[in-house]
């Protein structure tokens, strides 16, 4: 059960048999038999190319070069610094002279003031780093013909085979749950295979762009060469490499210290080779000759043990990882992986229609712009679900802005957690496309935060519970960072909450919601105690806040209720009392909350028909028209207080708000605007943006979205967005085909998870409902809405009810 209790990140294995020659690798499939494939004809020339494979923990980028293949390497905890405490002493004594420069509309002094008294010290949180890279180089450096490389959604394994005048060569990589190690096969056929095994550690990447706009930017010189080689070396700190018996290979480092927080962690990684050809190892490399066989097991892991404690021992970790492994076959592992990871991907099939699957996947990506390719959106929403099922397991860490992957010490953004919108798109998919087991990590997250955030509630405003600003990183700081624009945002740790609320909806799984409602219990009395009152008497509002990242027409974006704190703070008021009623706790206080929640200041409509982004009527001046975030629509979209069924005039408002703001943005900002007009029900719109998302511009050759540069939550959100246009649930209904694109006439979803734990199978030809089968509990009342009518059906003894159109 995976919300039972907090599972150990560690898994250790035991009684294995001796390691066996495996059979031959399977043939790499055609394109066009799998649509759950991504495929090339050419190697990785930079990283946005590589193929991501991950176990939730350990993470690789696959290149599938030939000359010279790299490997780079991620491990979920290895990030700068360590713990530490960055909430401002300096805070309280400020916060009631900011709230009163703000509420005199003196926005500029209570920026000033709030930015140097009230944010984080440091100012900036830690980052995700990388374990750096293995890089394979060949003793055959032929140009193959010919080349494929591809990343199978059915199996997780990345895969590489090509042919040279000396035969043929395949390789495959895939990162075990089960066995926690990252397994690198390589076949020879009609040849023997001769390869250097050598290591260089973490280093910085210059980027090109990091900025919120223009065209998809590449990490790397883009230098298509067969022969193209990576520098061999161990920047990073204090890497050691050493011999740990005759075939396995032990690298050692620390992590980096930042911003004046010291580097807190060690790290290990431990290469074993195993193979029918001859070794010969010495510190600074491996060298294999003659094989028609080499398996190569890596393991790795960091002394984290969790936010307060260092103290774990990777290298026992890894010896003990990879020994284990090494006595398990070559087949028995991928046997496992296998199994483990279908037992999640295999709960969920989708068809949209054809597409043009007998393309490269870089080049229908290209192509995708001019020609409409279903079968590509279907194989986006799959990559989706695969990417969190790599980045997202029980007992590790959540999916950070890049999941898992990121190639150097420097990441944009620190590749943190951005809880102001990026971490909770990272998991709207996962309770509606059947991952709700992937949910853990974040709720493991927010658990720590609940601790780190009382101390800022405390120290910061003397309040009860907790509250997390708008980023958190590996060590739960949750004080505002990086100015008071960004970061004076008390919300983050409420819309956690919200997201983990939507989740335990999907699955109704009770030991979630034993754990989630300390946590929601914690952060509304945070509110309890610092919602103020509207001077101006529309009732209770947060101060100091900003609607995120936006500017108002007054020179910063700090203010006083903006529209999505109050719809943010409405539903964390709304679950906590669902949660304590469902559990039958705390009736005092869930009085006191429900007395409270109705006093919430409610949201307006302003002079141009809007949706008001803030309490006062100011969008029209504000200087970002076409601003990225779209804030106050959390109302219509993740959470469903604004719904066509029950405030068709709010819809209204928030339809101009989404005219004005604009289709296009970021990756994750587009993929918010795809949900929000499915919410509407306007599925050609909806598509028309998908369309541009799954374009060139924002999508890479390897399918990670382009903020740009690389962020996962336009993959994660653009996803959902593909899935509320064919069901969606809130409001105690199931809405099939709410926003059905005209361009998707025929199709079919299986798997489908829905409100109340009851799964759905959808499909539908010329555009109309065909068939539909529901599961849940035996005889329970299920309410059915299909265009603009609704049906109240009832599941059978078996719990199945079914419908032929
Ligand atoms: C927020 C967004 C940016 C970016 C960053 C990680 O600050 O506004 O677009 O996604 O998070």
């Amino acid at each position: 059960m995976a919300y039972s209790n907090r599972p150990s990140r560690r898994v250790v294995l035991s009684g294995m048999t001796a390691l066996s020659l495996a059979p031959a690798l399977p043939a790499a499939a055609g394109g066009k038999s799998n649509p759950n494939r991504l495929w090339y004809r050419q190697p990785a020339s930079r990283w946005e190319e590589a193929l991501p494979i991950g176990n939730g923990r350990l993470g690789v980028m696959v290149f599938g070069r030939t000359g010279q293949e790299r490997l780079q390497l991620n491990e979920d905890t290895l990030w700068s610094g360590g713990p530490y405490t960055p909430d401002s002493p300096e805070a309280l004594a400020a916060l009631p002279e900011v709230r009163r420069l703000i509420a005199e509309g003196r926005y500029k002094e209570a920026t000033d003031l709030a930015g140097a008294k009230m944010m984080a010290r440091p100012l900036s949180q830690m980052a995700y780093g990388t374990l750096g890279d293995l890089l394979l180089t060949f003793d055959d450096q032929a140009v193959p013909s010919p080349y494929e490389r591809h990343l199978d959604l059915e199996t997780a394994i990345a895969g590489v085979s090509y042919t040279t005048p000396s035969g043929t060569i395949s390789r495959e990589v895939f990162a075990s749950a089960p066995d926690q190690v990252v397994v690198v096969r390589l076949e020879a056929k009609g040849r023997r295979l001769g390869f250097d095994l050598a290591y260089r550690g973490p280093q910085e990447v210059k980027y090109t762009a990091a900025n919120f706009s223009g065209s998809a930017t590449s990490l790397e010189p883009a230098a298509p060469d067969w022969a193209q080689r990576e520098a061999v070396g161990t920047n990073g700190q204090d890497i050691r490499i050493r011999q740990d018996g005759p075939q396995a290979w032990l690298i050692t480092g620390r992590n980096n210290s930042s911003q004046g927080i010291p580097a807190g962690l060690t790290f290990a990684m431990r290469v074993q080779v195993i193979t029918d050809g001859q070794v010969s190892a010495s510190d600074s490399h491996f060298s294999i000759k003659g094989a028609r066989t080499a398996t190569l097991l890596i393991s790795a892991a960091t002394s984290y043990v969790n936010f307060r404690d260092t103290s774990g021992e990777p290298i026992a970790i890894v010896r003990r990882q990879g020994e284990a492994a090494a006595r398990k076959s070559y087949a028995q592992l991928r046997q496992a992986h296998i199994k483990d990871y279908m037992a999640l991907f295999g709960s969920f099939t989708v068809d949209l229609g054809g597409g043009a699957t007998d393309l490269p996947t870089d080049q229908r990506i290209v192509a995708s712009e001019n020609a409409d390719d279903p079968a590509l959106a279907a194989l986006y929403l799959q990559y989706a679900r695969y990417l969190l099922i790599s980045s997202s397991r029980p007992g590790t860490q959540p999916a950070n802005l890049q999941g898992i992957w990121n190639a150097s010490t420097n990441p944009p953004w620190g590749s943190k957690y951005t809880i102001n919108i990026n971490t909770e798109m990272n998991y709207w998919l996962a309770g509606p496309a059947g991952l709700s087991a992937c949910v853990e990590p974040l709720l493991g997250m927010t658990e720590d935060l609940a601790v780190s955030g009382a101390s800022t509630a405390k120290t910061m405003y003397n309040a009860r519970g907790w509250v997390a600003h708008h980023n958190t990183d590996l060590w739960r700081a949750a004080a505002p960072i990086d100015g008071p624009l960004w970061g004076l945002w008390p919300c983050g740790g409420a819309w956690l909450c919200n997201t983990l609320w939507d989740q335990y909806d999907y699955s109704r799984d009770e030991a979630m919601l034993a754990r989630l409602y300390p946590l929601l219990r914690g952060a509304s009395l945070f509110f309890l105690d610092t919602l103020i009152e509207d001077p101006g008497g529309r009732g209770l509002i947060t101060s100091p806040s900003v609607s995120p990242e936006n500017s108002h027409p007054f020179g910063s974006s700090v203010c006083a209720g903006p529209a999505m704190d109050r719809q943010i703070i409405r539903d964390l008021f709304n679950h906590t009392i669902a949660a304590g009623k469902t559990l039958g706790r705390d009736s005092n206080l869930i009085a006191e909350i429900t007395a409270t929640v109705s006093r919430i200041a409610p949201d307006r409509i302003g002079k141009t028909g809007q949706l008001q982004e803030w309490l006062e009527d100011w969008d029209d001046a504000a200087p970002e028209p076409q601003h990225r975030h779209i804030s106050h629509l959390y109302a219509l979209f993740p959470s469903s207080q604004v719904n066509p069924r029950d405030t068709p005039d709010l819809v209204k408002a928030a339809k101009v708000t989404l005219e004005r703001r604009g289709d296009l943005s970021t990756g994750w900002a587009t993929a918010w605007r795809i949900n929000c007009w499915a919410r509407t029900g306007e599925g050609d719109h909806a598509h028309s943006i998908l369309k541009s998302l799954l374009g060139p511009q924002r999508t890479y050759p390897n399918m990670f979205d382009a903020h740009p540069p690389f962020q996962i939550d336009g993959n994660f959100g653009g996803a959902m967005g593909i899935m509320e246009m064919i069901v969606q649930s809130w409001g105690e209904e199931i809405h099939l085909l709410p926003a059905l694109p005209s361009a998707w006439p025929s199709g079919r979803m299986t798997g489908v998870r829905v409100r109340g734990n009851i799964a759905a199978d959808i499909s539908w030809t010329k555009g109309k409902l065909a068939q539909l089968r529901l599961k849940g509990r035996p005889g329970e009342e299920v309410r059915l809405r299909h265009g603009g009518e609704l049906q109240v059906v009832r599941l059978n003894a078996g719990g199945v009810y079914e419908m032929k159109v």
